[in-house]
């Protein structure tokens, strides 16, 4: 099974995203193809690179990951909706304000990812890990979005969704991940 896994570069001031340094560091998986990329945090820029790089790998499922730093656990992205709202700039200076992401699209998308398989299999790894029903207005957001858009319209049979890691570099973060590649079959 191939899956493609992304996190995303600091933002913020911050010096590093402990998604991209979680993606890194997950080890190979007997039985899958891991392709790992690291997406900017620019609105559209995201998008538009992740889309690209699903056409010239055609993965079997993508599992996109950031940073939500003031949750105290791992969250599995139930939802993701149709609002761009940034409270500071992206990277590029972008600041949209209740912009819609797709002028025709529904108002949200549901994961497409084995959620709750995903979260048993991080919790009996010792890593703490709920459902979130939110992931926020901003490129986080914006990038769960825009995959699954993809995923309907091209009509391709790809899992998807989205993955919030707390501010936490140890090594469970991407022995975390790894269960949720796990989860995938
Ligand atoms: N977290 C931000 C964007 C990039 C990241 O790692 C978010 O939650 O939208």
């Amino acid at each position: 099974m191939k899956v493609l896994l992304t996190g995303f570069e600091p933002f913020d001031n911050a010096d590093i995203n402990p998604s991209w340094e979680a993606v890194k560091k997950i080890p190979e998986i007997s039985g899958f193809e891991l392709k790992k990329v690291l997406l900017p945090v620019v609105f559209r820029k995201a998008s538009a690179l992740l889309i690209s790089e699903i056409e010239k790998f055609s993965p079997d499922a993508v599992i996109c990951t950031g940073l939500a730093g003031n949750r105290d656990r791992i969250t599995v992205e139930r939802v993701a909706i149709n609002i761009e709202d940034a409270r500071i700039p992206d990277n590029d200076g972008n600041c949209p304000v209740d912009q819609l992401i797709s002028s025709d699209g529904p108002d949200a998308y549901f994961t497409t990812l084995p959620m709750r398989k995903i979260i048993s299999r991080m919790e009996e790894a010792g890593v703490k890990a709920a459902v979130s029903n939110s992931a926020g207005t901003y490129v986080c957001n914006d990038i769960m979005y825009s995959l699954l858009r993809y995923i309907s319209l091209s009509g391709k049979d790809i899992k998807g969704g989205f993955i919030h890691l707390p501010d936490d570099l140890t090594e469970s973060m991407p022995l975390a991940l790894t269960e949720a590649v796990k989860a995938l079959v």
